[in-house]
């Protein structure tokens, strides 16, 4: 194989063209085969991973917003064999077989599972394609992002359009963005990926159309996709992870507890927000200014009347212990010779997009006429980039980039016209205009993109946090999100949660929505509680909402509402070291932090609304939030512990009666959990002990992971890490620090253990050390000094 391994392109295509011919096997990097004027390229960038590119007459371009060219360049040897109708190729883990009389493909795995099967060869249609695969009746798919409708989309149909969808419905489409990337899941628990890299206005159909039937196509473009075998469904989220990458770490403050509204008004209002955070003992980190603090809806400028200075507010939020984040809208106001820098700037850099007769494509948006940024050219994005230079200088740490479908007003399409202009300057694709059709889906991505390269470069040692509205497959390399304008109803709470851990499979491992519902009439007290129980186990927590209705902040509807909220965010504090260790893992590995149960455990047919923090925590809220009936909640397990009281559970499921102050919440037997003592900002460094909650069980494993929480030292040695082991033998409890990884030093004195489900005395011994303790309330603690090296701990249950 080393052999073909620099070949050139026609060299390869001849030998594909023998070995499509030929009857023994061949192994070559990638095959081509040509039908019906129609060319099909498939390779495997990896074992487990095929894609397929077809196109009439000549291949398509082999270019992408979403994969990067190291990756698509990549290929494990294929092994050709042949027989008088079919070609099948294989790698370790795949195996493609191709009808050589109409090219329908079939993907299945080495044990011969069929992943995706062409129920009909594709179709070019118009200037677009269909593509109709075989749906089992025992699959379900997920992913496609935050789409509506339930967690399963079988049955559903969508459009991919990134679209302004204010006040969406709760089977809103199209909305916000376009991943169309799905997520396959039979029930023996094997999944495979499906990800088709298009950024043309397209669709999925699962079976809504037509019976057994998984359609989907685009209106331009070619065909490229590729399909990913698992067969666990976290080996595919891997897989895509491959392919579009993951999520940078986030800065650790944007973990911590949002306050966000349309508008507040000026720095008064905004300092008494801060303030009132502060007094109500309400843990927060950033507080945000949406549209109004702008000059006349200019962006990047500020109205001077309301906001004086924005470095000073800044210091002011400091003070706080607050970060500030500004909206920063992407419409550029169309005023030439008013001195307003973006505008004169932009033109004189010829940056903004054209309309086909070469003039300057003029929308209005809030400022009025407005121009927009070609964020598919360097030049534009570096340009964008620069705009956010004094802002940095004035100490604001995020940026929000709304309105990037892009959205347009008075205009019934909601965004431009199709024949837009951009310029395509990006390796791999032929210099070259393209139109709106084509760009439309991937704007958002690139205008979040041209943010975060911006603040990388402005300020070389933060960790930017970009929150975007729009954006496509890959988008997570660049920007959070969050799922628009909501409403506030308890069907969009609900909602929340099939949109986020869609969201989290579908690569956005940071995403939130808007606590309490933006549009509509401003939530009951129950509703606002229920949201921010939700809410505190979300990846991104943020409370936001609209103009003109009542407040929504979190002490809103007096103290007893405001004690139940406050319990909950001070509980998202105390469990910052898990939840910030779910971060960094997402940031290797691409697992997200909120995950859907199937991901942990891909047979357990979780209820509707049960979703899981990470590996160790299964939350599951109301089936229907305002009956009073008690509702059944399944676990994966026997043994499982209710995280709120420790107590062990000997049933693999259990039965919750509604309390508007109880949000149930179920731990993994076998947890490790790391808590801190609580903080009111992450800019407070905690003192005292780090907890090391266990909870006995099979596979018992946990880890802790720090850094300074801001900037790129964890990428220099400046970060610790460790993990931990145990297990139960029924009289002793075995708990295994390894040795700590990192060169950061640690905040907390010691560990204390507190372990669960524990009853009696016990003898414990570290070192040489032996210790007696004893046990309250079903729990045994440990007060331990700080564990650096490799050590074992031996806990006996006293007879
Ligand atoms: O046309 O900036 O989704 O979060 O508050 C509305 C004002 C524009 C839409 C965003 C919303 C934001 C609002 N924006």
């Amino acid at each position: 194989m080393a052999m073909f391994a620099g070949m050139g392109r026609i060299a390869l295509g001849l030998l594909a063209m023998l070995a499509a011919g030929a009857t023994h096997a061949e192994t070559l990097p990638r095959y081509l085969i040509e039908q019906g004027g129609v060319k099909m390229e498939i390779s495997a960038p990896r074992a487990d991973i095929v894609r397929i590119r077809e196109g009439q007459g000549a291949l398509p371009e082999d270019a992408s917003w979403a994969v990067s060219q190291t990756v698509r360049g990549a290929t494990v040897p294929l092994d050709v064999s042949d027989t008088a109708t079919a070609t099948t190729l294989r790698t370790s883990a795949l195996s493609i077989t191709i009808d050589k009389a109409t090219l329908a493909v079939t993907v299945a795995d080495t044990s011969g599972r069929v992943l995706l099967a062409d129920a009909q060869a594709a179709a070019f249609e118009n200037k677009g394609f269909r593509l109709r695969k075989v749906m089992p009746a025992d699959e379900h798919y997920f992913g496609l992002g935050d789409k509506t409708g339930p967690l399963d989309r079988r049955g559903e149909s969508f459009a991919l359009w990134n679209t302004d969808a204010y006040g969406f419905g709760t089977e809103g489409d199209p909305i916000y963005k376009s991943i169309p990337y799905v997520l396959g899941l039979n029930d023996n628990g094997q999944a495979f990926g499906l990800f088709m890299d298009n950024t043309f206005r397209s669709f999925f159909d699962f079976g809504k159309t037509e019976r057994d039937t998984l359609d989907f196509g685009a209106e331009g473009g070619s065909i490229d996709y590729y399909v990913m075998a698992g067969p666990d469904p976290k080996a595919v989220v891997e897989d895509y992870a491959y392919l579009t990458g993951t999520a940078p770490l986030t800065p650790e403050w944007a973990l911590g507890f949002q306050q966000s509204h349309y508008s507040y008004m000026n720095e008064g209002e905004a300092m008494g927000i801060a303030d009132r955070l502060r007094a109500d003992h309400i843990p927060s980190d950033a507080i945000y200014l949406d549209i109004d603090y702008q000059d006349r809806n200019r962006p990047f400028t500020v109205n001077t009347q309301a906001f004086p200075d924005m470095a000073a507010f800044v210091q002011k939020l400091k003070a706080d212990k607050l970060h500030l984040i500004l909206i920063t809208d992407l419409h550029i106001a169309d005023a030439p010779n008013q001195g307003y820098a973006p505008y004169d700037t932009g033109t004189a850099a010829g940056v903004f997009l054209k309309n086909p007769d070469g003039s300057t494509f003029v929308g209005p948006v809030w400022p009025g006429p407005a121009v927009f940024p070609d964020f598919s050219r360097p030049t534009a994005r570096d340009w964008w980039g620069q705009q956010y230079a004094g802002f940095v200088k004035d100490g604001v740490s995020g940026f929000w980039n709304d309105m990037n479908e892009p959205a347009v007003f008075e205009t019934p399409t909601k965004t431009m016209p199709l024949d837009v202009v951009h310029r395509i300057e990006e390796p791999g694709f032929a210099p070259r205009d393209a139109t709106q059709a084509e760009m439309h889906n991937v704007y958002g991505l690139l205008n979040s993109r041209a943010t975060y390269d911006g603040l990388r470069k402005l300020s070389p040692d933060q960790r930017p946090f970009v929150l975007t509205r729009a954006s496509y497959a890959g988008g997570q390399r660049y920007a959070a999100t969050w799922t628009g304008d909501n409403t506030s109803s308890w069907a969009h709470l609900s909602l929340s949660i099939s949109q986020l851990t869609n969201l989290g499979l579908s690569g956005f491992a940071y995403a939130g929505d808007d606590i309490g519902g933006f549009t509509g009439d401003a939530p009951s007290p129950e509703l606002l509680t229920r949201w921010i129980e939700v809410g505190a186990f979300n990846p991104i927590m943020r409370d936001h909402y609209a103009k003109g209705r009542d407040p929504q902040e979190v002490w809103v509807h007096g103290p007893e509402q405001e004690a139940i909220r406050r319990t909950y965010i001070d509980e998202r504090y105390r469990l910052m070291p898990y939840i910030y260790g779910l971060a960094e893992e997402n940031s290797r590995d691409g697992l997200p932090v909120m995950r859907a149960t199937f991901l942990e455990f891909p047979k357990f047919a979780a209820a509707v609304n049960q979703f899981m923090l990470g590996d160790d925590l299964l939350v599951a809220p109301p089936v229907t939030w305002e009956s009073p009936a008690a509702y059944p909640v399944p676990l994966p397990s026997a043994g499982w512990y209710d995280y709120w009281t420790g107590q062990r559970l000997d049933t693999p499921g259990t039965q919750e009666t509604p309390r508007l102050d109880r949000l149930p919440v179920f731990v993994r037997p076998g947890a490790i959990l790391p808590k801190q003592p609580l903080v009111q900002s992450l800019s407070d460094t905690p003192s005292g002990q780090l907890e090391l909650h266990v909870y006995p069980g099979p596979d018992c494993h946990g880890s802790i992971y720090l850094d300074d929480g801001e900037s790129y030292g964890y990428t220099k040695g400046q970060y610790l890490r460790q993990s931990f082991h145990c297990s139960d033998d029924g009289k002793t409890l075995t708990f295994a620090f390894d040795k700590r990884d990192g060169a950061y030093a640690p905040w907390w004195t010691g560990f204390t253990l507190v372990v669960h489900g524990w009853s009696g005395k016990a003898t414990a011994k570290m070192d040489r050390k032996t210790m007696t303790a004893q046990s309250a309330n079903g729990t045994l603690t440990l007060v331990l000094s700080d564990v650096v090296k490799a050590s074992t701990l031996v806990i006996n249950r006293a007879p």
